[in-house]
């Protein structure tokens, strides 16, 4: 039997906390309270329910809320032992009861000097040397120091891994293209369908090529199977395994795999049992991340994390910008039944965001237990969705104004461009202005019939409004902003995940359909039929493609 760690001991199951009850009947007085009337009501709103803390930003006025909604979200925090928590997650307690780990993404990006110890060890110096060798190497590939095994330069760099080893590099790469170096290619291998490996290396020298093996475990059967596939690849063209030396690199825990797998140890990145897949990108999992943008700039987005999370830890619980945002998500999640949160950043460069914080949010939240192991009684993570603006705008956006769904959306967007070009800048950041405005207010019946809109089609022209959102303005785009930005959204989903009082740190819905999927591999290879013991659907499928599979190869043949 796990003993749940201390800050969650004496806090009563969510449905019976006094706050809980109070937002039930809170909810049910203002759930049809229209922004329309918050607004008109007090003339200041717009100012009320806004701030800027650590450089960001945050307006919530057009929130279906008042004061009295976020007072009691806030006794509900305290009622949910937030700060406790907080505090535990800070001190390197180990939160992740089932999986007996501390978390401590946030000791990635402290400073030199700061203590942060896990079963009585500082793991800060740690930190600090990863980071160090890291620099040394990122320096030494960005100057061309780095020699392939022919003698040339590394031009592309190629990070394989998947889920937390794949998402954070892929996202952050793309979000900071701006500031990467321009003249290499970096690419990321994630699925096991070999397209993926084939289409990234396509083009590529191999005696250019670079690939990062990223995998905390270094037995994750897509990043093994495309690390494999990478070293016959790189093989066949350099005809010498000394060149794997030279042209791999590991990122992982675990030392035995890497060596077996022919790297050499010296260049292997380590990271700890105390860093989350999908809280990694700060790790040496971002290694691809540094040699793109240069050492300089990633300790630079390190310190947007680390000022974020400085934020969340010592902000007053009514001024903390994660909380607040985590609490907004339960409000909706909770009370209005909202199932989605969508996600828009008005930022072409965040192009990956919504993807990456899907898994940051959904492998974190999703979760039908308490840490008890008590089935919950109320719904938990909502799910995370999410496109650029504006093009999202010529797709989903009409669900958002005008269907039946409820669907608070966060919009994120910047004062200044990173590509000033003509009012391409003004263009944007007006729809996000525009659509915040039209999804809260609407349009009326009678505003729609004024425009001499015939009366059969007033209904179809007709937005309700009353459709909630967040805010979110910085200055830029930039390693640190990005930093704060992700950290803001690590944070909301520990709120959320503290209220909800579940484990956002584990993930074991991922397990049986790996296990599952290694049961039926070699039913798929035997050269015989196999006896299949699965259910009629799933034994039907698996004969279906025994017979089917050669259609490929055959075809080809006869082509
Ligand atoms: C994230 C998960 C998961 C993990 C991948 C890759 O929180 O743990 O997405 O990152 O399964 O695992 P490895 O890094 O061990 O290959």
């Amino acid at each position: 039997m796990i003993t749940i760690s201390q800050p969650q001991a004496g806090i009563i199951p969510l449905c019976e906390r006094p706050a809980w009850k109070a937002l039930q009947q809170h909810h049910a007085k203002i759930q049809n309270v229209h922004l329309r009337q918050l607004f008109a009501e007090d003339l200041r709103r717009g100012e009320h329910f806004a701030f800027e803390a650590v450089g960001l930003y945050f307006d919530y006025s057009k929130n279906r809320i008042t004061d009295e909604t976020i007072s009691l979200l806030l006794e509900l925090a305290n009622q949910s032992g937030l700060r406790e928590r907080i505090d535990a997650m800070f001190g390197g307690e180990k939160i992740n009861v089932t999986e007996k780990r501390a978390v401590l993404h946030v000791a990635l990006r402290t400073m030199k000097d700061e203590l942060i110890k896990v079963d009585g060890t500082n793991v800060v110096p740690e930190v600090h040397a990863v980071l160090d060798q890291m620099t040394g190497f990122a320096n030494q590939v960005r100057s061309g120091q780095w020699r392939g095994h022919t003698g040339k330069r590394v031009r592309n760099v190629i990070n394989i891994g998947i889920g937390g080893s794949d998402l954070g590099p892929v996202m952050a790469y793309e979000a900071l293209k701006y500031y990467s170096q321009r003249d290499m290619t970096f690419r990321f291998v994630s699925n096991v369908d070999g397209t993926d490996f084939a289409e990234a290396t396509r083009d590529l020298s191999a005696d250019e090529t670079l690939f990062i093996v990223s995998s905390k475990t270094f037995t994750t059967l897509e990043t093994m199977t495309n690390a494999r596939t990478a070293r016959e690849w790189a093989l066949q063209a350099l005809g010498d395994e000394k060149a794997v030396a030279r042209h791999f690199v590991a990122v992982s825990t675990n030392t035995a795999e890497v060596k077996k797998f022919g790297i050499d140890t010296a260049n292997m990145f380590q990271f700890w049992d105390w860093v989350g897949g999908r809280y990694s990108m700060d790790s040496a999992i971002g290694l691809s991340t540094m040699i793109a943008i240069g050492p300089d700039q990633f300790r630079a987005m390190l310190a947007g994390f680390h000022a974020m999370d400085e934020h969340f830890r010592t902000a007053a619980f009514d001024r903390n910008l994660p909380v607040l945002m985590g609490l907004l998500a339960v409000w909706y999640n909770n009370f209005f039944e909202s199932q989605t949160i969508a996600v828009l950043p008005y930022e072409q460069y965040l192009k990956s965001f919504p993807a990456y914080l899907q898994q940051l949010t959904m492998e974190s939240n999703g979760k039908h237990v308490t840490l008890d192991g008590t089935r919950v009684e109320y719904q938990t993570g909502p799910i995370f969705w999410g496109e650029p603006g504006t093009n999202g705008q010529h797709s989903f956006y009409q669900l958002i104004h005008q269907g039946t769904k409820l669907i608070p959306c966060d919009f994120i967007g910047f004062f200044q461009t990173l590509n000033p070009l003509g009012d391409h800048h003004d263009l944007l950041m007006s729809n996000v202005f525009a659509q915040a405005e039209a999804l809260a207010f609407g349009k009326t019946p009678e505003e729609v019939r004024a425009e001499g809109t015939p009366d059969w089609l007033v209904p179809h022209r007709t937005f309700e409004g009353n459709r909630p959102s967040n805010v979110i303005l910085a200055e830029r785009l930039t390693p640190e902003t990005l930093g704060k930005l992700v950290a803001l959204y690590e944070h909301s989903v520990f709120t959320q995940g503290t209220i909800w009082q579940i484990d956002s740190f584990d993930q074991w819905g991922v397990e049986l359909g790996k296990v599952l999927a290694q049961r039926i591999i070699p039913e798929l290879e035997a050269a015989e039929d196999p006896s299949l013991k699965h259910d009629s659907s799933t034994n039907a499928l698996i004969r279906r493609y025994r017979n089917l599979k050669g259609g490929a190869a055959r075809m080809k043949k006869k082509g």
